[in-house]
């Protein structure tokens, strides 16, 4: 491994193993995107792909967003679906629409049709290479987050073509095709679990998991087609981390909706449990604190279109509910395209003042 500048902001991995901290670190989904101007411009100049694909533009606009605000984390400037891609699927970008696979699988036939045995480093190595160089960039500033979808939600897209409300066609799938529907979701599992493993390797030093369509599946479906599947990633990463003698890598999921199963994902191998908006952090603490989680989460993106006064109270709030120890800041989801930055602003200066009125008093 290459050697990185050490770093001088680990509150991040601290809090991650619940242990002592100054104040709480904070970070946001889709720190990087839309709502910053210096990221239009370079998207007005480069399609999204091409700014995932080239390294020196994918290190750029993960650094923006450090740039203006008091971050205690970076995380790599990719998407989701370049796992698709590197299985052999095209999927294009459509302003104002989103991801679009203009051949998504329409029947368990054409699973045999993706690469099989994919080469990370040669399908995705221009994440590696992103990874590496932002992580010298940072000089140990803070922590640089890779991640991955999850397999559910990449069957997700891949199956529906593009986002959806229901994912009616992807969920149909589970029902009708309940054996392909595992050898697909084993492929992807398999696949994901080398991608991060290559992405500590180039440089990451926490990974996250996104499951962001688990709320429309219910807890049984959510059991046989998700959680087993997220259990896997992280004690699959963490025995291929250990083996090659790294330690001290968090792993965060985020199971978006998935509130019903708190208890099943507390019992998994991850270090961190993500949470959207919809749990109070109380009731969160209480089911989770058994098994000794740290936990991420979780304010309401909407707070952010309200008032700086309305953003520190409900912010405040959320820092006294889950308390100092084992808690990172973070929205209950990524900001929206046409929040205002100042916002975020008053969020991440109101996770560090509170939490360090909460740690003194
Ligand atoms: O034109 C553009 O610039 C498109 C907007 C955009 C951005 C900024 C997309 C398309 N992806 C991204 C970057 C991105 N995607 C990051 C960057 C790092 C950061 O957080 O700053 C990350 C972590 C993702 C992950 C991602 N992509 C998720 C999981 C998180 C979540 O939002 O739930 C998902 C579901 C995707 C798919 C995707 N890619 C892009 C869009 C608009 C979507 C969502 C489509 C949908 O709503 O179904």
């Amino acid at each position: 491994m290459t050697d990185f500048p050490s770093l001088k902001n680990d509150l991040l991995i601290r809090a991650a193993y619940c242990e002592e901290v100054e104040r709480t670190p904070v970070w946001a989904m889709r720190q990087a995107g839309r709502y910053l101007k210096e990221f239009q411009e370079v998207r007005a100049k480069h399609d999204f792909f091409t700014v995932c694909r080239t390294p020196e533009l994918a290190c750029e606009v993960t650094l923006q967003p450090l740039r203006r605000f008091d971050l205690d984390a970076a995380i790599i400037f990719s998407d989701i679906l370049v796992i698709p891609q590197a299985l052999g699927m095209e999927v294009q970008m459509v302003p104002g629409k989103g991801p679009v696979f203009p051949k998504p699988l329409i029947h368990p036939n054409e699973i045999k049709a993706l690469n099989q045995d994919p080469d990370i480093d040669k399908e995705l190595g221009y994440v590696f290479d992103a990874i590496t160089l932002t992580r010298k960039k940072l000089e140990g500033k803070v922590p640089l987050i890779g991640f991955s979808g999850a397999p559910w939600t990449l069957m997700a897209y891949m199956v529906e073509g593009g986002s959806s409300a229901t994912f009616s066609k992807a969920r149909a799938w589970l029902f009708q095709y309940p054996e392909e529907s595992e050898l697909l979701l084993n492929l992807l599992t398999n696949t994901i679990i080398k991608y991060l493993v290559n992405q500590v390797k180039a440089g990451a030093q926490t990974l996250q998991v996104f499951e962001s369509h688990a709320g429309i599946l219910g807890s049984s479906t959510f059991a046989k087609f998700s959680l087993q599947y997220l259990s896997r990633i992280a004690s699959g990463v963490k025995k291929e981390l250990s083996d090659l003698g790294i330690s001290r890598v968090p792993l965060i999921v985020f199971a978006k909706g998935a509130h019903y199963a708190l208890e099943e994902l507390s019992a998994t191998d991850y270090d961190v449990i993500s949470l959207d908006w919809t749990i109070d952090p109380k009731r969160a603490r209480e089911i989770s604190s058994a098994k000794g989680k740290a936990l991420q989460g979780n304010l309401d993106p909407a707070v952010l279109y309200g008032s700086p006064d309305s953003i520190n109270c409900a912010t405040k709030r959320m820092v006294e509910a889950f308390g100092a120890r084992g808690h990172i800041a973070n929205l209950g989801h990524g900001m929206y395209p046409d929040l205002k930055p100042e916002s975020l602003k008053a969020f991440v200066d109101t996770v560090h003042s509170a939490s360090q009125e909460c740690i003194k008093n």
